[in-house]
């Protein structure tokens, strides 16, 4: 069947399969680094039950390095999408539309393998500038699509498996035969000049995203909405007292409570006169900025036992908070355990600033920030 007349027609030598199997091998890496670092951060966050307990909590920095790579790996694949399918979009227009249901099936599953990578990196980027500008939760469907693109991935990979096979090396040159004549290789200048374009590209965007977290390339991460050192105590902030709802009173009348075998509350004072400990710890946020600061304060292993708890007993971590997300949070027996963790009441030498969670916050040892609440005022032990 002859295609109609009003399909456009593409004559570009770099919207062929050779350039589609090279971009798609560099967006291949991107995803799947992206995936495995994803996966990993939805585990420290939602830990599945037969990773309780035992949630790596070495090397400290662990989450500022996979989540940096998260966010790197996941912008870079913009660029890299981009160039695929502006190099595999003239088959939009293929004819006949459909051939038969295999075809049918085929095309069904890469558009929603690109409608949902689009979304996927489109959310991401958003929640990377911090605006949430939808009713879902963001990691909730971050997380399902992330299982869509990967369906449909495979699907996509496992029928274009003998296209890319044949296109996985260069072609070799055949140009002694049909002179003048387009030989199979006579695209690659053009196609080189391409991938030095979208290298130059990925280069770009990684380097002024990287810098919020890899510190020697901080003055040049123009695209980071945070500066690490920009906040109190050289910090930054994501939610303030203010905008948590952290009332004046409620830090005035504030006491820890413990609840466990053996209840007990503490005031400030009393708190501070129990064995202090300091420890070096970064604040790793999901949004690919991180620092390290200097955290002292009580070990949440020497509260819990003095509650009377087992040892490697779960927590319950409770805020003053009384707006918005992250309030309360769990925190995993492989935290209550270790040394490290603190319940910090300074920073950097100083009394914790209120927009740091004054006057007791969690600190935990490869832990995403979002899980180290601020205002703490009650500990519950879970069994
Ligand atoms: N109670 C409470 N704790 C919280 C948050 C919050 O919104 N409420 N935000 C978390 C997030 S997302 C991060 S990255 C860190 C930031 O810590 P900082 O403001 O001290 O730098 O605090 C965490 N602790
Ligand atoms: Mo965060």
């Amino acid at each position: 069947m002859n295609a109609p007349a009003w399909l456009p027609r593409f004559r570009g030598p770099l919207h062929d399969a050779r350039t589609a199997t090279v971009v798609g091998r560099l967006l291949g890496i991107a995803v799947f680094l992206c995936f495995l670092t994803g996966v990993l951060s939805h585990f420290l966050q939602e830990p599945p039950a037969f990773l309780s307990g035992h949630l790596p909590t070495r090397p400290v920095s662990g989450y500022r390095i996979t989540q940096a790579l998260h966010i790197i790996s996941g912008v870079a694949a913009v660029p890299l999408l981009l160039v695929k399918l502006w190099t595999v979009y003239p088959s939009l227009f293929q004819w006949p539309p459909v051939r038969s249901v295999t075809h049918a099936l085929e095309r069904i599953s890469i558009a929603l393998l690109v409608a949902a990578t689009l979304l996927e990196l489109f959310i991401g980027l958003l929640n990377i500038v911090q605006w949430y500008p939808w009713p879902f939760g963001f990691r909730q469907v971050h997380w399902a699509l992330a299982w869509v693109i990967t369906g449909s991935l495979l699907v996509h990979l496992g029928v274009k498996a003998p296209t890319i096979a044949e296109h996985w090396r260069r072609a070799p040159r055949t140009s002694a035969i049909g002179a003048g004549r387009p030989t199979p290789d006579s695209a690659d200048a053009d196609r080189r000049a391409l991938l030095w374009g979208l290298a130059a590209a990925v280069g770009a965007v990684t380097v002024v995203t990287a810098g919020q977290s890899v510190t020697p390339l901080k003055d040049l991460a123009l695209l980071s909405p945070r500066d690490p050192d920009v906040g109190p105590q050289g910090l930054p902030v994501n939610r303030t007292a203010r905008a948590a709802g952290i009332t004046a009173a409620a830090v005035r009348d504030w006491r820890l409570h413990v609840d466990g075998p053996r209840p007990y509350g503490l005031t400030l004072d009393e708190l501070r006169s129990m064995p202090q400990h300091s420890v070096e710890l970064p604040i790793a946020c999901v949004e690919g900025w991180s620092k390290s600061a200097r955290w002292e304060g009580v070990r949440v292993c020497d509260l819990l036992a003095r509650a009377g708890a087992a040892d490697g007993a779960r927590l319950r971590v409770v805020s003053l908070q009384t707006r918005g997300g992250y309030g309360v949070t769990e925190m995993d027996s492989a935290y209550t355990r270790d040394t490290l963790t603190l319940l910090a009441l300074r920073l950097n030498g100083e009394v914790l600033a209120p927009d740091h969670g004054y006057p007791a916050r969690v600190i935990a040892p490869n832990r995403p920030g979002v899980l180290q609440t601020k205002w703490v005022t009650r500990l519950e032990v879970l069994v």
